[in-house]
Order: C-alpha cells, then sequence, then structure tokens
C-alpha cells in the first residue's frame, strides 16, 4: 500500500470512529452509513477497485486459473468452513453484450415487477412512489395512485413489488413497505388492484405486518415472491440495533425471518412452526440478519436468498423450512467498529445453525437478486445475479448444486449503487440504482 493509501486509510478510519460515536447519540443520524450499505471501509477499497481492475476482455471466455473475482484483502480473520464458501474463481462472459440506460433521475428504485412483457412496476422508496417503466419506449409514467403511507426515514419507504401470478385476470399488486404502527415500524405487505387506466391502485388493504413494531428506521428486510402455490414469501430485518437484533433468534417475533404466508396475510397450513403454540405461525426460517434478495432456482426449485452481513459476512443461503441460519450468535463478519460479534464465533454447523451457501469478505452490500431463467444469454443460465450498492458492481455467480464455482463482477465502472435486479420474459438483465436508473443488458446485435 502507498503512503497516500496509508493516510487516506487513517482518515477513514478517524471517520468511522466520528460516525460511531455521532451514532451513540443520535440513532437515527447516519446510521444508514455507519450499519450497512456499508460504510468507508468498504469504500475506500472500492475505489481502489475501479483503479485497478482490468477492462472487461469480450471473448476471452471463461477463465480457468483460479484466481477469485475478489482482489481485495480480507476484513476478518476466519476461514470458511468449505473451500467453495467464500473468493470463487473469477469467471468472465463471453457474450459481447450490449448496455442501455432507459430511465435515469428517479431517485432510489428499491424494486421492480415485469407485469406485461417490457413494462415494469417500479418503487421509489424514498418518494413512495409506484411507476410504470416502459422498456422499449424508455419511458415512466405518472405515479400511480393509492400506494400507501410509508415511514420513509432511514431505510425505510415503499419498498418491493411483485403482481399476483394471475394478475392478467386479477389485476393483483402487492406492495411491501415500513409502516407507521403504535410503537414503532414495522415491515408490512398490501395488495391492491390496478386499475385497468393504470392510473391507481384500488382498494389497497395491508394484509400482513412483521411484528413486534420497534422503533428504529433500519433493516426491514421486505422482498417478496411468489411460489407456485400462489403463497407469498416475504423477507424481513431484524432491526440492527442491539439488542432488538437478538430477536431473530426468537420464534415469536417476526424479525430477522423467512416468512410464509398466503394472498390474504395468514400463515401457509405447511409452515413448520405451525403445530408449535409458542412459535409465530407465518415463520419459515430464522436467524436472519437483513434478507434483501430472494428468488427459486430455476431448475432446482432452491429458494436462495442474499442477506446483508455486519462489516464483511455477507451471505447467500439456500433457506429450508425450520433451518436456524445463526444471526446474531454466529457470522463470518465484524461489527463496524470492528469489534468481534459474540466472541467472534463464524463456524455455523459446528454451533448448531445454517452454513451459508458463499459469503464476502469484504463486504460487497449485496441487495436485489435474481436467477437468469432465459437462453437469450446461454452461458448465463441458472446463474443467480445480484445488486451491489456501495461495492458498485452486479455480481454474477455461477452454481453447480448447491456450491458457488465462479464469480463476475459486471458494470463496475458505473459509480451506480445497484439495488434490484429482474430478469425479463425476453432475457434482458434489468438493474435498477440508487441513483434512480434502471440499465438494460442484452447480447449485442439483438
Ligand atoms: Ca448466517
Amino acid at each position: 500500500m502507498t503512503k497516500v493509501s496509508w493516510s487516506r486509510l487513517l482518515f477513514f478510519i478517524m471517520l468511522i470512529f466520528v460516525l460511531a460515536l455521532a451514532a451513540c447519540g443520535n440513532d437515527e443520524a447516519s446510521d444508514e452509513e455507519v450499519t450497512d450499505e456499508p460504510d468507508v471501509t468498504t469504500e475506500e477499497p472500492a475505489e481502489e477497485d475501479a483503479e485497478t481492475e482490468e477492462p472487461a476482455d469480450e471473448g476471452a471466455g471463461e477463465s480457468t486459473d483460479g484466481e477469485p473475482a475478489e482482489t481485495e484483502p480480507k476484513v476478518t480473520e476466519f476461514e470458511p468452513a468449505f473451500p467453495e464458501q467464500t473468493r470463487a474463481p473469477a469467471v468472465e462472459t463471453e457474450t459481447e453484450l450490449n448496455e442501455e440506460i432507459v430511465v435515469d433521475g428517479l431517485g432510489v428504485l428499491w424494486g421492480m415487477a415485469e407485469f406485461e412483457p417490457n413494462r415494469l412496476l417500479v418503487t421509489q422508496r424514498d418518494t413512495a412512489e409506484l411507476l410504470i417503466v416502459n422498456l422499449n419506449e424508455f419511458a415512466v409514467s405518472e405515479p400511480i395512485e393509492g400506494t400507501p403511507e410509508v415511514n420513509n426515514s432511514g431505510q425505510g419507504g415503499l419498498l418491493d413489488v411483485a403482481v399476483a401470478p394471475d394478475f392478467d385476470d386479477s389485476r393483483l399488486v402487492f406492495l411491501t413497505f415500513s409502516q407507521d404502527v403504535e410503537g414503532g415500524t414495522v415491515t408490512a405487505v398490501g395488495k391492491g388492484v390496478l386499475s385497468e387506466d393504470e392510473a391507481s391502485l384500488e382498494d389497497f388493504e395491508v394484509i400482513f405486518q412483521a411484528t413486534p413494531a420497534y422503533e428504529g428506521d433500519l433493516h426491514y428486510g421486505g422482498r417478496i415472491i411468489f411460489d407456485e402455490d400462489g403463497n407469498l414469501f416475504l423477507t424481513t430485518g431484524e432491526r440492527s440495533d442491539d439488542p432488538i437484533r437478538e430477536r431473530a433468534q426468537d420464534l415469536d417475533a417476526y424479525l430477522g425471518k423467512v416468512i410464509h404466508i398466503t394472498q390474504d396475510g395468514e400463515p401457509v397450513e405447511s409452515n413448520p412452526f405451525i403445530e408449535d403454540e409458542d412459535a409465530l405461525d407465518g415463520i419459515y426460517s430464522y436467524g436472519h440478519r437483513n434478507i434483501q434478495g430472494i428468488d427459486f432456482h430455476p431448475e432446482t426449485g432452491d429458494l436462495w436468498i442474499v442477506e446483508f452481513g455486519p462489516q464483511a459476512g455477507d451471505e447467500l443461503n439456500i433457506v429450508e423450512p425450520g433451518n436456524n441460519y445463526g444471526w446474531p450468535i454466529v457470522s463470518y463478519g465484524i461489527e463496524y467498529t470492528g469489534e468481534l460479534i459474540n466472541d467472534g464465533i463464524s463456524e455455523h454447523e459446528a454451533q448448531g445453525f445454517i452454513e451459508p451457501r458463499y459469503y464476502w469478505d469484504p463486504t460487497s452490500a449485496p441487495s436485489g437478486s435474481s436467477f437468469y431463467d432465459n437462453d437469450a444469454i446461454p452461458e448465463w443460465e441458472n446463474n443467480l445475479f445480484i445488486g451491489g450498492l456501495v461495492s458498485s458492481y452486479i455480481a454474477r455467480v455461477v452454481i453447480e448444486g448447491d456450491t458457488i464455482v465462479g464469480e463476475e463482477r459486471l458494470l463496475t465502472d458505473k459509480g451506480e449503487r445497484f439495488r434490484d435486479i429482474l430478469v425479463t420474459e425476453d432475457g434482458a438483465l434489468i438493474a435498477s440504482t440508487d441513483g434512480g436508473a434502471i440499465y438494460k443488458i442484452t447480447a449485442a446485435g439483438e
């Protein structure tokens, strides 16, 4: 490291200290920067990434030299439980790609759903606007009326959007958002009917609230996806602060969970704790931190989630009913203060928890994710694409069975925080950003 880098590093360490002090004095200020969407320590290496990374060499083929995609030093001392659990070998897309910016400058575009071919419903987190983006016409609609009141402080606001599997008939749209309730805020799910003229969401009603309420504005989780039976999986967060985050381990709280509910917000009858009278019936899995991505593997049907870790320790997990994923007892990350979490136990399985299939160290800040379930770019089939926030890239993760065998970083030169990922029916890879852009990536020549 050069002298200049060392002095910058020292500066950032001092900055973290000051921010941490500020956070102690004021819960509302700067938490998003301090705890999540990390953070100055990871911002620094990300900048270096941009300077040192070689330009994408199209046509070079998948690399076989085994060097990892991650080139920065680890933040922690932890070793993986198995060799493929972190730092997968770098791979490179052979197909020549075309990038377009469909819209820009719209603010934090948190969630997307393709409700008609090449037409997306898109949420704007902070203004709580629901918009329609036309991918072919590069056009965005006026905000749709009838969306819910949200608490847009911190990481809160209008979060995800999904359309019912029978949308063509029902026109049902599902939204997640942070809602003011007695005692604080909750992650809430609601549904409404999109009017024929697409100007309003009618009869909007809240169907589920991830209780207990908490007075904080961090770690809402908030992703939703339909399963093949038309039921919903909802992800939540553990609300970040110590000690509330410990509720991720409690079966009488919906914090830090994957939740499985019907379209009316009722627990699905096959849920794992439905017979346990001390547990909430909607819980599907627990011990999660802040789940920001969820999708089904197109071939295996496994449900993969993306969890924000603390400093380092972001995780990819396969969710199975009743399983405990260990937070905040175990983690491959450390506190943003540099302190160990729970004396620094990283091994999950040895402690009776489920090992992540993959983790990042240093932080990647992984957000919305989507499997590529299309043959438009054949080499991408069944790969998982994950938006990175401070890391400012889209991760392409190559999976064999339940093992990560390769990682690639796309759009590293944009300086964007990639918030959500979607694959269209036509096979375009769509990425939304916190700067309010929507990128469309296709095979060149199509
Ligand atoms: Ca874990």
